[in-house]
């Protein structure tokens, strides 16, 4: 299904007395405002193509109906949260889970909905059908070279299929390491996982980029062999120019400092990519914002800050994508959510009056610091986002818009109350 600018304009007309009343308020407060937006306009999000499921847990799974048959559902899914947002014009792809003949019926539905393909991300952390290895013991790292042999030979099967759908980029996340002490030697894991890497690498086309993704544990409790961002950031400066660390805010120890991690990465020119999602305790793959919204701000406050340092465009210069999945949501609501989430953190460092806080960092004025990223974070930047939404055609309120068209509803009509997506 499609939702028609009819609705979109329909739904946008009701809600232009109160929109335009509160913008007026924010742009009057804000002077910046029309620069901001014409970023947020540009800014667009990643959707994973895993997370238009309703995920599951090693306990169950609770379908919510509804949900895509196939990668062509898949995108347009991820179409009805473009057009309802303006926001999410990429869908990154996960292999073998998206399976297609069709490169270029999937590159013209994509086409059509406005979308790009992000970063491909390979899959050696499950073993698949009439596969002559199993991963038990780890894939890039494994001590036996057959298994590194499968795990690379699929990996450069992903950069071809990659190419195909016209992305530019692979990700590499690892279940690799280990469950118990001594199970492993870490120094030859490393370095079986370097060389498979490295193989990976030299396969890349000219204008590709390798995100080495890092996690600190699951499905490995002991050890993981990409475990945190310095793992990451060896490999990745090993590796070479196209290599780049990829940043999952889920993947840290707890309380680790996201936000002076990736300004260092950003400084040494190796932060490549992003998967937003939020936690509480670990990989919990939860609605970007909805657990530690201040964290996602001072995160975007230091991307910001590195990337003007550097000349980076904020919109170009990184793969911004989504990576959350989870048991109770209706999906497309927990992306739309996810995505204003994203956008209003984004837009509250935009209004972080930048030169005050380095005047107060110079005098170690701790306090008027702590003022500055709060005055910016405490603004209210929802009719900010909100106009340049509608600027861009999308809905005032896309969530609303969503339940009022009943989009699930005529989703579960169309595919089954019983559908269950390919993903986790
Ligand atoms: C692993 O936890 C991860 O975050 C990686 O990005 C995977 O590709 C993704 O989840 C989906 O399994
Ligand atoms: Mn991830
Ligand atoms: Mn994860």
């Amino acid at each position: 299904m499609e939702i028609e600018k009819y609705q979109i304009d329909a739904h946008n007309q009701e809600l232009e007395t109160e929109h335009q009343r509160r913008f007026d308020f924010a742009a009057a407060e804000n002077p910046q405002v029309e620069n901001i937006i014409s970023k947020l306009i540009q800014f667009q999000i990643g959707i994973p193509s895993w997370a238009l499921g309703t995920g599951g847990t090693r306990f169950g799974r609770f379908s919510g109906g509804g949900e895509p048959r196939s990668l062509e559902e898949k995108i347009e899914d991820i179409g009805l949260i473009h057009q309802l947002n303006q926001s999410s014009g990429a869908v990154s792809l996960h292999i073998p889970w998206d399976k297609t003949e069709d490169y270029e019926g999937v590159k013209r539905l994509a086409n059509h909905h406005g979308l790009r393909f992000d970063a491909m991300n390979s899959n050696t952390f499950q073993d698949q059908p009439g596969q002559a290895h199993s991963y038990k013991f780890g894939s890039l790292q494994h001590v036996n070279k057959a298994v590194r042999k499968q795990a690379i030979a699929h990996n450069i099967e992903v950069i071809r299929q990659g190419v195909a759908f016209g992305s530019d980029a692979l990700t590499v996340w690892l279940a690799d390491g280990s469950c118990f002490p001594g199970q492993l030697n870490f120094r030859k894991a490393f370095q079986n996982t370097l060389e498979s890497l490295e193989e990976i690498y030299a396969a890349l086309p000219e204008k590709w980029k390798l995100f080495v993704e890092y996690k600190a544990f699951e499905p490995n409790f002991y050890s993981t062999t990409v475990g945190d961002w310095g793992q990451s950031l060896l490999f990745a400066n090993k590796l070479g120019p196209k290599a780049y660390t990829l940043v999952d805010l889920g993947h840290h120890l707890p309380n680790a400092n996201i936000e002076q991690i990736v300004s260092l990465l950003l400084m040494e020119g190796k932060l490549g990519g992003f998967h937003f999602n939020d936690s509480k305790y670990g990989d919990d793959d939860l609605t970007a914002g909805s657990m530690k919204p201040y964290q996602l701000f001072l995160i975007f406050n230091e991307l910001i800050e590195g990337m003007d340092a550097k000349g980076i465009d904020h919109a170009t210069g990184l793969g911004w994508m989504i990576d959350a999945s989870h048991n109770v949501k209706d999906p497309l609501e927990d992306l739309l959510q996810s995505v204003e989430a994203i956008m209003l953190a984004y837009t509250q460092a935009l209004l972080v009056d930048k030169e005050a806080l380095a005047v107060a960092q110079q005098e170690n004025d701790t306090v008027k610091c702590q003022e500055i990223l709060q005055y910016a974070f405490r603004t209210d930047a929802r009719a900010i986002v909100q106009e340049a939404r509608l600027r861009s055609g999308g809905a005032a309120k896309p969530l609303a818009l969503y339940r009022t068209l009943k989009v699930r509803e005529k989703l579960i009509a169309a595919r089954g109350a019983k559908t269950i997506a390919t993903g986790l």
